[in-house]
């Protein structure tokens, strides 16, 4: 079977061989665990996975993690290690810097931490180090906090300790890691949100200015994790610059539409933001971890995330983010970032005529955000029901959620992972109908007072049995690694 554009390309015999004999190994150890790993391989075949950050990394990437370098410790930067023997290391993490340095056409690359959240800790300290303690040392005569006296702590401790940071709300699909009170970023700094427009649900770029120029925050933060339309990070940066603000953009969830050149211009946040995070297992489809861009004077105090904030690199998975970004700077990958963002156009497109509610109207990038109240139900009862017809999403809140954060009125739909598959329009629009089908046929379960439950639904006789057929009809199409048999 010929396989599409924007689908993985790799010898499936090896990679059979590789795993088989990675099974029978790991099996006369704990075989439970290895039948857990086939099990997950079965049921990742046999889903519609569209969990917006999640993806299929390569069997190259994956492969690359199962090694030695798990052994090592590497505490330090490349060539400034605590410890000794790092050489192997180095060669790894330079590499992994320096593709996402290329591709991403930033000037300095961490590929140490090992998440989004650890690359946004990384990136708070950093800006905390360079705008605030770099200075406060100077005001205190020190070139090194060893030589700051016990009151020129104090005064620093207070100027840390009391700055303000500018994000998106988490309901209007900001993450926790901006500002969200009870995180840590929440902790940190003084925290004010920005939301989105009531009526149309976009960002309101003259909004923003105006609370900037209002709060003057230290770090103005944009990226989401669920708002499905793209950022200009000019315009970001320029309310940055006006109110004295470093610009630290989250760019994890859309890193691959990023590195695939769907967002450029005023829409790539990179040469805009003082700092880019990201993860590299989302859209960007490598191994599970972070990583920090950042401009020259950053530099410095980015490369202290370990030990400062971070625990020793895994060194494992800084080799395979090496090469899930060596894979993203091929032209294929451009491609598949192109394929992702039609499909998700498709997707709501397809959801909006059957007449489904979704947030902003539509998507510009890899997410929808269905409002599920139209359908009577909560997003949790929508994601269990969908989930029973083996379709798996995760509920989401929508701006202003009477249904606050756990129960939530959204479901969030990603198009990133069936995209590796090899799903296109046809098989986006029939997720679309499956979708509305399963939802459609859901009822809220009564309560013991006569009211509606929140967590309880019933979906009526025989749906989720018709979804799962049409969808394995769907995904015998697209197998999950094809060629790969461990049968
Ligand atoms: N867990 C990620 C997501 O699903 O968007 C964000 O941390």
């Amino acid at each position: 079977m010929s396989q599409p554009m924007n689908t993985h390309r790799y010898d499936a015999a090896a990679v059979t061989t590789a795993y088989a004999s990675a099974l029978e190994v790991i099996a006369a150890v704990e075989p439970d665990v290895a039948g857990a790993i086939r099990q997950e391989l079965t049921d990742q075949r046999e889903s519609l996975k569209l969990i917006a950050s999640e993806n299929y990394a390569s069997p190259a990437v994956l492969l690359t993690m199962g090694n030695w370098f798990s052994d090592k410790y590497a505490e330090g930067t490349i060539g400034h290690r605590f410890y000794a023997g790092c050489q192997n290391v180095d060669t790894v993490e330079q590499l992994a810097a320096d593709h996402a340095r290329a591709l991403f056409g930033a000037s300095h690359a961490y590929a140490q931490p090992h998440s989004g959240i650890d690359a946004n800790l990384v990136a708070f300290w950093a800006i905390l180090a360079q705008r605030v303690e770099a200075p406060g040392l100077a005001a205190a005569g020190a070139r090194h906090v060893n030589d700051l006296s016990e009151a020129d702590w104090e005064k620093l401790r207070h100027e840390l300790g009391n700055q303000r940071a500018l994000g998106m709300s988490l309901d209007a699909g900001g993450h926790l890691t901006h500002g969200f009170r009870p995180n840590i970023s929440g902790k940190m700094f003084h925290q004010s949100s920005y939301g989105t427009d009531p009526e149309t649900g976009l960002l309101d770029y003259d909004h923003v200015r105006a609370q900037a120029r209002e709060f003057k925050p230290l770090v103005l933060i944009a990226g989401y994790s669920a708002y499905p339309r793209r950022i200009n990070f000019a315009t970001m940066r320029e309310i940055a610059d006006e109110v004295g603000a470093t610009l630290m953009v989250d760019m994890a969830h859309f890193a691959g539409l990023v590195a695939g050149k769907v967002f450029t211009g005023d829409f790539d946040p990179v040469p805009h933001a003082h700092v880019t995070t990201t993860t590299t297992h989302k859209s960007l489809r490598g191994p599970r971890g972070g990583l920090v861009l950042c401009q020259p004077e950053y530099a410095d105090a980015v490369d202290r995330g370990c030990p400062m904030v971070l625990g020793g690199p895994l060194s494992h998975v800084m080799a395979a983010k090496a090469v899930a970004l060596a894979e993203a700077r091929q032209p294929a990958f451009a491609t598949y970032a192109a394929a992702v963002a039609d499909n998700a156009v498709t997707l709501a497109d397809g959801l909006l005529r059957r007449g489904t509610k979704l947030v902003t109207g539509g998507t510009d990038n890899h997410l929808v955000l269905l409002d599920v109240s139209s359908f009577g139900l909560t997003g949790r009862q929508a994601e269990s029901a969908l989930l029973d017809a083996g379709i798996v999403t995760n509920r989401n809140a929508v701006p202003r959620d009477p249904n606050g954060a756990w129960y939530t009125s959204g479901v969030r739909i990603g198009t990133p992972a069936l995209t590796s598959r090899g799903f296109g329009p046809a098989e986006f629009d029939r997720v679309a109908e499956l979708i509305v089908d399963v939802l459609s046929a859901t009822t809220p379960s009564a309560t013991a007072s006569g009211g509606l439950s929140q967590a309880k639904y019933e979906l009526a006789d025989g749906v989720a049995a018709k979804t799962q057929a049409a969808a394995a009809e769907l995904l015998e199409k697209f197998p999950l690694y094809p060629g790969l048999d461990l049968s």
